[in-house]
């Protein structure tokens, strides 16, 4: 069983954001990181901040090329939700590469491209998973923590929350252990007749997976069920964060379902305390998770989840929480809109302690100001 928080190595370290199968996208930044990728040598340890699959060409190759660097003793990883769904065998729209092509309706998997407002049914482009990789896959998967920490920085998927970090276990299977709380909010929410109501929502509007079939009305039964998945499940809390319901007119359609929550953004009180000369200052956390935006024309143009004012600060009071995902797996979405370079979205590296970061596709190297906070 894996330790579910593991140390960090000293020294300096190179963090990388979530890769979601962009193959060519992990060689690059890795060769712009001075790793010589054939040999599997890093001049300095590798960090993966997870969601190293799932939606872009090629999760297999991904995975493969991770795992031997951790092999070699060049890496570490934390476990994403993406990598989670996994292990969970859990269907969704974008991992259907590792369950023979097919997506969560049992259909061949695939995404909405929308285009004039109108949602247009496309394929993914995903290289399929042999049953003999889809093994190696969830047997590497199953050995990684949720989070690794030493006294000054500390890497998690999406929230360091303390509530959940503390009811951690030293060593769990983490699949049995997400089982285990789902069945008690499961337990919970059928009693309050809270589940069979949010089915019957659902169904009224064809289990909301239809982007050309926008509820008309709040669905709050779906909302409390969503919100109390996240919440009552440390794991999930860990590696997708919390959830909070959201007004009608904010819902939104992702990952191939309406929505009635959005994430909590925790990094707005990371550090709060300490700011008030309370304790002292939490350790430097550094997430993925949050499909950063990589401009400051972009924040400008889009709702963001993470901070609108600085595209590549440090957010909380303290300047102490940064999100390393500036959405590179965006790139299968940019491509069916024809696009085959000068991606909006980048995979991005953190080099810590420096606060230097760098993205695949270009030779800029920005500087990010750790421990200064950003304008939110
Ligand atoms: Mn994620």
């Amino acid at each position: 069983m894996p330790r579910l928080i593991a140390p960090l190595p000293e020294g300096p370290l190179d963090i990388l954001g979530d890769i979601h199968g962009e193959i060519d996208a992990l060689r690059a930044v890795l060769e712009r990181l001075g790793v010589d990728v054939a040999a599997r040598r890093a001049p300095r340890p590798l960090v993966f901040v997870g969601d190293l699959v799932d939606r872009g060409p090629d999760s297999v190759a991904v995975v493969q090329l991770v795992a031997d660097l951790v092999e070699k003793g060049q890496a570490h990883v934390v476990l994403g939700n993406h990598e989670l769904n996994l292990l969970q065998a859990d269907r969704k729209e974008g991992n259907g590469w590792a369950w023979d092509g097919l997506g969560p309706d049992g259909q061949a998997d695939h995404f909405t491209h929308k285009v004039g407002g109108l949602g247009l049914r496309r394929p993914f482009d995903s290289r399929l998973a042999s049953a003999a990789e889809r093994r190696f896959i969830l047997d590497f998967l199953g050995t990684l923590p949720l989070v690794l920490e030493r006294p000054d920085l500390r890497v998690v998927h999406a929230a360091p929350h303390a509530p959940a970090l503390a009811s951690l276990p030293v060593e769990a299977d983490v699949v049995a252990m997400a089982a285990a709380y789902d069945r008690e909010i499961h337990a919970d929410l059928e009693a309050r007749g809270v589940l069979a109501r949010a089915r019957a929502e659902r169904a009224a509007w064809a289990e909301l997976r239809d982007f050309n079939l926008e509820p008309t009305e709040l669905l709050e039964n779906v909302a409390i069920q969503n919100a109390a998945e996240q919440a009552g499940n440390p794991i999930s809390v860990l590696t997708s964060g919390l959830e909070e319901r959201v007004p009608y007119g904010q819902h939104f359609y992702a990952g191939g379902k309406w929505r009635f929550v959005s994430r909590s953004r925790w990094w707005r009180g990371y550090g709060a305390e300490a700011s008030a000369g309370v304790g002292p200052p939490p350790p430097f956390t550094v997430v993925g998770h949050y499909w950063r935006r990589r401009s400051a024309r972009e924040i400008a143009d889009k709702a963001n989840t993470w901070a609108n004012g600085d595209w590549l600060g440090w957010a909380g009071p303290l300047g102490r929480a940064f999100c390393v995902d500036f959405s590179v797996g965006r790139r299968f979405a940019e491509r069916a809109d024809g696009r085959a370079s000068g991606f909006a979205g980048g995979l991005g590296a953190l080099r810590w302690p420096e606060g230097q970061l760098l993205f695949d596709d270009s030779d800029v190297v920005l500087d990010t100001r750790p421990g200064v906070p950003c304008a939110e």
